[in-house]
């Protein structure tokens, strides 16, 4: 016989949902609760966004509201894993520093698309800094394929697929490659993320066969895409596994990256800093640098090194 349940219970749960501060929790248990945190909440993260979709916590029950049930969220678990990224301050007042866009995640997939907008490998490569840090799994899914006319998209994934980074080709439109990308989602919590409008939420609604979330246009003018998701949400996978969507970015700012660190996450750079002249060498200007010939015998991509560079000026200003 089911236990009556009484206000005040204490619940384990997963949030999966963030729409201002309003967390929608399952618990363990299977029921879903609208949370609200208190001055009293706990932390056991020194990340400044308290709660992101993907966390753990310890829930409270408070009432019986009329829709949901509703509970406050008394502690927030220790992440194992985050998709972080440094706010930007000029457009957001918030005082936090870094936020979360989702926790405990298992592997990040990297949204770009061939067309419409079109494929950035900085981006790419700032997704893959982060990863290569915080020793993610990562997965580059290269997403409306059908707009593809020449083999162009694939010479510029050339270099990744060399790196032996994980790429999937899909059309959500034409519901091409989605087997392979149900097969790399498959029991394992994972985190879309990209610019606006490459489509991950058309692809989420392709892996589930309904359209449960919602998705958008790009702008004709400037080819970008409308920021269609507001916040990010994640959905239990059919066949085991959890996705998270998450809306669009305009930049990604690296958090945790110093000018000094960054060396360690272009993976390709590790066995050319042996040749280099000094040992602290940042692999911009100097003589003698194991990076920079490597770039020119061709053993380096040079795309990636200017992104190497790009990234190492954006650091100085950013910090
Ligand atoms: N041609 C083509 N269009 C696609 C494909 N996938 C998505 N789209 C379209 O691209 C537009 C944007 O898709 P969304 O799924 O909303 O993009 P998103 O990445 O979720 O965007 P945000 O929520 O703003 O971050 C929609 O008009 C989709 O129909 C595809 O494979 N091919
Ligand atoms: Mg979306
Ligand atoms: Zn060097």
């Amino acid at each position: 016989m089911e236990r009556k349940r009484v206000a005040g219970e204490v619940m384990k749960g997963m949030v999966v949902e963030v729409t201002g501060s309003t967390y929608m929790v399952i618990t363990d248990g299977g029921k879903v609760f609208r949370c609200r945190t208190f001055p009293g909440t706990k932390t056991e993260n020194d990340f400044s966004s308290l709660v992101a979709v993907g966390d753990r916590v310890v829930l409270k029950e408070t009432e019986t509201g009329t829709e949901f049930f509703e509970a406050v969220i008394t502690l927030v678990e220790r992440r194992r894993s985050a998709l972080t990224r440094k706010r930007d301050l000029r457009r957001n007042r918030s005082k936090e520093k870094v936020q979360v866009i989702a926790a405990n995640i298992d592997q990040l997939v990297v949204v770009v698309s061939a067309f419409d907008p079109p494929l950035s490998t900085r981006l790419i490569d700032r997704y893959l800094v982060f990863a290569e840090s915080e020793q993610l799994k990562t997965v580059i899914v290269v997403n409306k394929m059908d707009l593809e006319e020449s083999q162009e998209t694939r010479e510029l994934m050339e270099p990744y697929r060399i790196l032996d980074y994980r790429i999937l080709y899909t059309s959500a439109e034409e519901q091409s490659g989605m087997k392979a990308l149900r097969k790399v989602l498959a029991g394992k919590l994972s985190a879309l993320s990209g610019h606006s409008g490459v489509g991950k939420s058309t692809l989420i609604n392709q892996i589930f066969g309904e359209e449960l979330l919602r998705t958008g246009e790009t702008n004709e003018k400037t080819g970008k895409g409308l920021h269609t998701t507001s916040s990010a949400i994640m959905l239990a996978l059919p066949r085991g596994g959890y996705i998270i969507d998450t809306p669009g970015i305009r930049e990604f700012n690296l958090s945790g990256i110093t000018r000094e660190n960054l060396r360690f996450y272009f993976k390709e750079f590790l066995p050319h800093m042996p040749e280099c002249a000094y040992s602290s060498c940042t692999h911009t200007v100097e003589p003698e640098c194991g990076i920079q010939k490597a770039v020119k015998s061709g053993h380096i991509d040079p795309e990636r090194y200017e992104s190497y560079l790009a990234i190492y000026e954006s650091i100085d200003r950013d910090s």
